[in-house]
């Protein structure tokens, strides 16, 4: 399996995307580990959990991986060494070290890791069956922010970005007994990444998602992507790409309910174009049907659940299988308000989203990098349409290659991940970014590549507006060209004037694309009365809510709203004591499920458009 234990120098991924031309994007990233190809739907593989208690070690100055003169350690705690006799030195011990839930960020577990920025080793030790002709992977479904990983002392490979999964092929290091699982974490924040030092939200360090064993055989679906071509009603469009295959593998891709079986065969990088007719039941947030698919080869087998739709824009319009949509919103954060912390599972994807439907969304923003993948799976079966994007916010280095890669990187695995799930209409490249030449040149880059991985959904950027005069507010970003969707953030009457200042304006679209305000909120804290005029109040919140609905309704472009923001949520920039204490109070909700007066308001709006037919 030598072979197959890709890593070492570089790693070449090939995504190869055929609707009507072929596409072919290569990306080499280069650096010294990598992980293997993101194998796409884990769910639905054999796979042996190793979540729950792994032991810590917090390690503020990294001694567990630099030595005094600060040259990384070969025996470094990855090395898990044990003193073999009463005279051997060993600083550091797993066993008898604290432990922590994962997945879980550390920050909402122990007191005195809330503000910690650092590094913190994991360990976990497990046996395992070794199984003839099988592969066997280790999934990570995130780690915030950079992952060394280690098995028995050698090093897989490092992972940079928070918020999506990674996998590592361990085939030729597991042993049967005792093998150890160490994972540096460090979530410092760093100028040059993705996000920059600057952001509105808390930096929860660690193994934040699920951690597995995955088995394998020995050829495998790696990858999928099985939509409607763009446009289509009617015609199954993607690719499946079979790992450890060449050219001739026969595969068949088969929708039971509908009938429908097609065979395909690999080529010489085991990539098999698909396409064929198919007559389906159309997915819709009212309908949101999900067929079972199945993907087959000689050796390999795998079901997932996938519904079809299009979506489209046209001029001012969004359109879903054809016919105009307006998306009622919210945006969300992936923090779960009720436990505290990073929120990882099915319970907190189903009470986040049983929220949105309450509040009579059909839409939401899953701000401002990619959530877990439970929650884009639960938004499928809900019908609740998904706006996905990367941690691309505020003042990213532009001019830096490095940044973009690592931008790049993070898309290519998010779309990876989710471009089989029918929920999701947008990417989204950016949060806020300021306009300038070589931002615009980073994010058309961004652009691109979304295009290239995925042809079938709209891209869009929460960009800002500005004044043309005092009552007139433009959005003429120059990204909109690129963009098909065009987000804008705007908060008149919370940082932009007081709430009534919304009466007097008149909004200015230049490009003849639908608008997404994707956001505008104000502060209040739950329980906290008094005029209308006193900030931090619901009243004030409240108000807030009904002028700019006023506003927002007299927009000829708008299709659609994700105000900010459905819960209230940590953030280390919003300190004011006996009100923020760190948060941002934004919400509709509080950090303790109660809902704000504003709730309401926007509940009521949203049951007048649907009650429009909108
Ligand atoms: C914004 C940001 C969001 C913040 C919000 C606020 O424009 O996009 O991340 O949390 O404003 O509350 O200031």
């Amino acid at each position: 399996m030598e072979d197959h234990f890709l890593s070492m120098n570089s790693r070449i991924a090939l995504r190869v995307v055929c609707f009507g031309t072929l596409l072919l994007l290569v990306t080499i990233s280069a650096g010294a580990q990598q992980s293997t190809p993101l194998i796409t739907n884990i769910q639905g593989r054999d796979t042996i959990s190793l979540n729950g208690s792994w032991q810590v070690i917090i390690d503020p100055y990294e001694t567990g991986y630099y030595d005094y003169r600060f040259q990384p350690r070969g025996d470094g705690y990855f090395k898990n060494t044990k003193p073999k006799s009463p005279s051997d030195l060993v600083e550091y011990d797993f066993d008898s070290s604290p432990q922590l839930q994962v997945p879980g960020d550390w920050n909402s577990q122990d007191q005195r890791l809330l503000f910690y920025e650092g590094t913190l080793w994991y360990k976990k030790s497990f046996d395992y069956q070794k199984k003839d002709r099988k592969r066997l992977f280790v999934y990570f479904g995130a780690a915030n922010y950079v992952a060394d990983v280690y098995l028995n002392g050698e090093k897989l490979g490092r992972h940079e970005g928070g918020f999506t999964p990674f996998d590592f092929e361990i085939t030729s290091l597991v042993k049967d007994k005792d093998n150890y699982l160490v994972v540096k974490v460090d979530n410092k924040r760093r100028r040059d990444a993705v996000p920059t030092l600057n952001t509105d939200w808390w930096n929860y360090g660690g193994l934040t998602r699920e951690v597995r064993l995955v088995e394998l055989p020995s050829l495998f679906v790696e990858d999928y992507f099985l939509q409607l071509g763009k446009g289509s009603l009617d015609e199954v469009q993607g690719f499946v790409k079979l790992n450890g295959a060449s050219a001739g593998e026969s595969l068949s891709i088969e929708i039971p309910e509908a009938r429908l079986k097609q065979t395909v065969t690999t080529d010489s990088r085991g990539l098999a174009q698909v396409r064929f007719p198919a007559k389906l039941q159309l997915w819709t947030p009212e309908n949101p049907k999900l067929y079972e698919v199945v993907i087959s080869s000689a050796r390999d087998s795998i079901r997932d659940r996938i519904g079809f739709r299009s979506i489209e824009a046209k001029g001012p319009d969004l359109l879903l299988n054809g016919k105009p949509i307006f998306l009622r919103g919210i945006s969300i954060h992936e923090e779960s308000p009720l436990r505290g912390g990073r929120a990882f599972s099915d319970d907190d994807a189903r009470m986040l989203l049983g929220w949105a439907k309450e509040l009579g969304c059909n839409f939401v923003r899953l701000a401002h990098y990619p959530h877990n993948e439970n929650m884009v799976r639960l938004a499928d079966q809900m019908g609740i349409m998904v706006w996905a994007e990367i941690p691309v916010y505020w003042t990213i280095l532009w001019d830096n290659q490095e940044t973009l890669k690592n931008a790049q990187n993070q898309l290519e695995e998010l779309i990876t991940r989710d471009r089989n799930r029918a929920a999701v209409i947008l990417w989204s490249v950016a949060n806020e970014t300021p306009v300038s030449e070589p931002r615009n040149a980073f994010l058309k880059s961004l652009i691109d590549s979304a295009r290239t991985l995925d042809p079938t959904r709209l891209i869009t950027a929460a960009n800002e507006r500005h004044y043309a005069d005092p009552s007139t507010q433009v959005v003429d970003d120059p990204l909109g060209q690129y963009l098909d969707v065009l987000g804008c953030n705007e908060y008149v009457g919370w940082y932009d004037g007081l709430p009534e200042k919304a009466d007097g304006l008149t909004w200015k679209v230049t490009l003849n694309k639908p608008l997404v305000v994707s956001e505008f909120g104000a502060d209040a804290l739950y329980g906290k009365h008094g005029d209308k005029g006193q900030r931090w109040t619901e009243e004030y919140q409240k108000d807030v809510y009904e002028h700019q609905i006023a506003m927002l309704k007299k927009i000829p472009a708008l299709r659609g709203m994700s105000p900010w923001i459905l819960t209230d949520f940590r953030s280390p920039r919003r300190p004011l004591p006996g009100i923020q204490d760190f948060f941002n109070r934004k919400g509709l909700i509080s950090s303790r499920g109660e809902r704000k007066q504003a709730f309401f308001v926007l509940q009521k709006f949203y049951r007048e458009l649907m009650n429009e037919g909108k």
